[in-house]
């Protein structure tokens, strides 16, 4: 067990919880990446995106890297989807220039009967490691999120076999085979919930499950492949999980057409892509999740006026009150200027606190 050492900044969490604070908390999906020239260095010393993710002195090192140059409010676990099923068997590799491949993707009925469920402390040691070295260096400066991707999202990439445009094997899985589809994501709920457990367990402060795919599905498709799986992987955390569980945040790229069933998912966050409306989503289901998003990853090439504007229509859109956590539709896009990542961060430091005059 983590030796727990109190938050000095503990507005995110209390922002998951829809608690009262003094301004909104900000983070950013993808704050450690390309853009970053410290982390082409250390990814360079790596060797490969997988060797940066294995060795927890460097995966530490570029989790903590964004905290240094921005006012953050969170921190996120470097690592990566698709090492759970890497421990599966799958043998994930990164090809320069085209984005992982599995070398052993799903192919047969039988290939899923086959896959074992990994034990984190083991095959993903990795990470827990990881984690308890970035605990040890935050010494509770900020809270530190990890991640799993959904098992729908999760299986998208085991049955394709890497990045897809179309979906059309795993998507062919789902209309011929559906019983075979059921027991990959029954394999995968269980799995994503001992990997959150484990990194529970050595010390993260929240959890966040990525959904990229779900939108990609029809309605019924939705609820019956992605939210029914991703709601079993969080169950199978609260059931394992101590008195006071971690928040957990659902992010499904595409899922705005669906937030009532995502509200009523058990999760204690939303997170929303930028072709949501922030104000009617939380009129829709804020009095039941607190809501993360959602302003254009694209707005960080505009110019740091137009930053700002966004910056502050996104805080006018959700309103007052907690129960918002300030990020972006998707992850921060590899070209982006530090700089311009600065000015919005600095922006939702400036304008949020006006939406906060109730706050403790
Ligand atoms: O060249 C490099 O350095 C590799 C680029 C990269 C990075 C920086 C990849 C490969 N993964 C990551 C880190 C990463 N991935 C994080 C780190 C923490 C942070 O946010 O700062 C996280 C949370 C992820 C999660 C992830 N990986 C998702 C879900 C979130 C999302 O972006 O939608 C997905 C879909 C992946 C798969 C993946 N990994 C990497 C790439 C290029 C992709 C996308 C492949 C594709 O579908 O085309």
């Amino acid at each position: 067990m983590a030796v727990m050492s109190p938050l000095m900044n503990d507005c995110f969490l209390r922002a998951l919880r829809r608690q009262p604070v003094q301004r909104t908390p900000v983070w950013l999906m993808r704050q450690a990446g390309r853009y970053l020239p410290e982390y082409r260095r250390v990814r360079e010393r790596a060797g490969s995106f997988m060797r940066l993710c294995t060795t927890p002195e460097l995966a530490c090192e570029v989790t903590l890297q964004p905290l240094e140059r921005f006012r953050l409010d969170a921190a996120i676990l470097f690592s990566d989807i698709l090492t759970l099923p890497d421990a599966m068997g799958l043998g994930l590799e990164f090809v320069e220039g085209e984005g992982p491949r599995f070398q052993k993707p799903l192919r047969q009925i039988s290939d899923i009967d086959q896959l074992p469920i990994p034990d984190p402390e083991r095959e993903l040691r990795y990470v827990t490691d990881t984690v308890r070295l970035v605990r040890r260096h935050l010494s509770g400066r900020v809270p530190l999120i990890g991640f799993s991707g959904s098992p729908w999202t999760l299986a998208t990439y085991m049955v394709e076999g890497g990045g897809s445009r179309d979906f059309r094997r795993v998507k062919g899985l789902l209309y011929e085979y559906p019983r075979a589809a059921h027991a990959l994501l029954s394999k995968l709920a269980e799995a994503v919930a001992l990997y959150l457990d484990a990194q529970i367990a050595a010390g993260v402060d929240a959890i966040m499950v990525f959904d990229t795919w779900g939108g990609v599905l029809s309605a019924a498709h939705y609820r019956q492949f992605a939210l029914a799986y991703a709601q079993r992987a969080l169950e199978g955390v609260r059931r394992r999980g101590g008195e006071a569980p971690v928040p957990a945040i659902l992010f499904t790229k595409g899922g705005g057409q669906w937030l009532e069933a995502m509200a009523a998912s058990g999760y204690d966050a939303l997170g929303l892509d930028w072709t949501a409306d922030l104000g009617e989503a939380r009129r829709r289901v804020g009095h039941r999740v607190a809501l993360q998003g959602n302003l254009d990853p694209l707005v960080l090439y505009a110019p740091e006026a137009v930053i700002r504007t966004e910056v502050k229509q996104i805080l006018q859109q959700f309103g007052p009150g907690s129960g918002h956590v300030f990020n972006l539709g998707h992850g921060v896009d590899p070209g982006v200027d530090p700089a311009r990542v600065g000015c919005l961060v600095d922006a939702v430091h400036e304008f949020s606190p006006l939406f906060h005059q109730e706050g403790p």
